[in-house]
């Protein structure tokens, strides 16, 4: 257990405390948990601070540190609203995320760049992180008169099978810092057409995006105890979310290990629980490839998001044809990416999320400058003078000539750093590929179209690419991974509503006599 509480706590950007009362500290401002329709402050009187990852100086606002007696309120908020909210028809649910989508569409800019300022990432990257709630919202909520079930014949004359689905109940949503709009609206918007009332747990990094948008949803008119926030600890408030009784639910994202303790926590009480997590993503470049275009891919893959996607292009698996021409390039475009800060167009990678990620990513490149053989060709320090003395930065970084089976190509970076591995053919590229514990996102770059097929058959991820980078995915499509990525459930797209919904199977049986499934024979005549 002891493990399982150090996995399940992050440690954050900020520190944790009493509210300082000093004049500076007081012109912070400060943010509640929303519970039953009230913005109030966590029951322990416990606030965390949340700094801007490109200045530390900078502190973005103060938030509740909650403890289990907060998650409890809003568990139980949540049920109280259930009954509710489930017999409210599912085109007049829509109808309420329909305004949701307009409200976020208004406030996209300040959206956009209130999350450059906790998150870090460039402003056209925010931009697109809260387009992607929007389109998300958009595009669910129409399910609000569709959510299709189906008919089906049944074994017996003058009886009907159909199928319907129903709502789970309370869903606790767990979500990550990396794209802290997005990804609780890919989960928010399914949970709530479906008819389910939702806790939401954000990353301690950035709940100001999610107070964003869970403010916006109280905007939209969506009842008291529908939604609910609580801000805080994966080790407090995650932990009690995931082991209360009453959450039928848990939809996280984040860390392969974490997710596993999240899971069998759910295990243990036989709760719902669906995860995505890590990613080792591969783009492979053949020989015929149109190797400029193949190179701008890598570099979006590799370095938009300082590399902190999921769906992040962290190894390069590029024919020795054209190994060298590839490599020289790529360096040569990665040393001119601009670092800086995210609020500043003329940055191209922002910091990375906190002093954690400086941590672990720096370890890894020192991991690559011991592996044998393998050959930093830019990048690999950490910037601390200047504009950027008060922020978390690292250079964008390219390892060549690494092994598939180096730990740098084999573990998750989560950072600006990529690795760029030969390969003599398709099949031994292809083997390259699934050669991880992950299988996220995948991508070819060729002109044949044999070689294309052929990939997207043998590539055993969930989101797979022609001649475009591993990230991008767009909401209508389904969103998710194989292996050590999830375990077997899609976000986005319809896939998702399979979530967030449970089937019912009815059959009306209009015979007025008992019929006997299996065993009564139909009389042909
Ligand atoms: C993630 O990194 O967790 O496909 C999500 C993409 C984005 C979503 C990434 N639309 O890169």
């Amino acid at each position: 257990m002891a493990q399982a509480r150090k996995a399940l706590s992050k440690s954050a950007k900020r520190s944790q405390g009493r509210a300082p009362s000093s004049s500076a500290r007081a012109q912070v401002k400060t943010f509640h948990n929303y519970i039953g329709g009230e913005w109030v402050a966590s029951v322990s009187g416990e606030w965390f601070e949340n700094a801007n990852p490109a200045d530390t100086r900078d502190v973005v606002g103060r938030f509740p540190a909650s403890t289990a007696t907060d998650v409890n309120r809003a568990v139980e908020a949540a049920r109280a609203a259930f009954d509710r909210w489930r017999h409210t028809p599912a085109p007049r649910r829509a109808e309420l995320l329909f305004r949701l989508g307009e409200i976020l569409i208004r406030n996209k800019d300040r959206f956009a760049a209130e999350m450059t300022r906790e998150m870090g990432k460039v402003l056209k990257e925010t931009g697109g992180d809260v387009q992607e709630a929007i389109d998300c919202t958009y595009y669910t909520a129409g399910e609000g008169r569709r959510l299709h079930g189906f008919t089906t014949p049944a074994e017996m004359p003058n009886k009907f099978a159909m199928c319907v689905r129903q709502p789970v109940g309370v869903c606790g949503l767990i979500t990550p810092w990396n794209f802290p709009m997005a990804i609780p609206s890919w989960k928010l918007i399914p949970a709530l057409v479906c008819g389910n009332t939702v806790v939401i747990k954000p990353a301690e990094d950035t709940p100001l995006s999610t107070f964003n948008l869970v403010k916006a949803c109280e905007e939209a008119g969506i009842p008291a105890g529908v939604v609910n926030l609580v801000a805080g600890y994966g080790d407090t408030a995650g932990r009690a979310l995931v082991e209360h009784r009453d959450v039928r639910l848990i939809s996280f994202t984040g860390s392969t290990e974490t997710g596993r303790i999240v899971a069998s926590t759910c295990a243990d009480r036989n709760a719902i629980c669906s995860l995505e997590m890590g990613g080792k993503n591969v783009i492979i470049v053949m020989d015929d490839a149109d190797i400029d275009l193949a190179i701008e891919g890598a570099l979006w893959g590799a370095f938009g998001t300082s590399g902190q996607r999921c769906t992040a292009s962290s190894r390069l698996v590029v024919h020795k044809k054209v190994y060298k021409q590839f490599t020289k390039k790529l360096v040569e475009r990665a040393r001119a990416l601009r670092v800086g800060d995210g609020s500043d167009p003329n940055t191209d990678v922002g910091p990375v999320i906190n002093a954690d990620a400086v941590h672990k990513i720096m370890g890894y490149v020192e991991v690559g400058e011991r592996e044998d053989g393998a050959r930093r060709a830019c990048g690999g320090k950490r910037l601390e003078k200047g504009e950027h003395a008060h922020g978390y930065f690292i250079e964008p970084t390219v390892f060549a000539d690494v092994e598939a089976d180096m730990r740098i190509a084999q573990e998750e970076i989560f950072g600006p750093v990529t690795c760029v591995i030969p390969a003599d053919s398709l099949e031994e590229a292809i083997g390259i590929g699934n050669g991880v514990r992950y299988g996220l996102s995948a991508s070819i770059y060729t002109r044949d179209v044999n070689r294309a097929f052929h990939a997207m058959n043998e590539m055993y991820t969930g989101i797979f690419y022609v001649n475009s980078s591993t990230i991008g995915a767009e909401v209508h499509l389904p969103f998710g991974g194989t292996k050590a990525t999830g375990n077997g459930h899609r976000e986005a797209g319809t896939q998702v509503l399979d979530i967030f919904s449970e089937w019912k199977s009815v059959y009306v049986d209009y015979s007025g006599k008992l019929q006997r499934a299996q065993i009564d024979e139909v009389n042909f005549e």
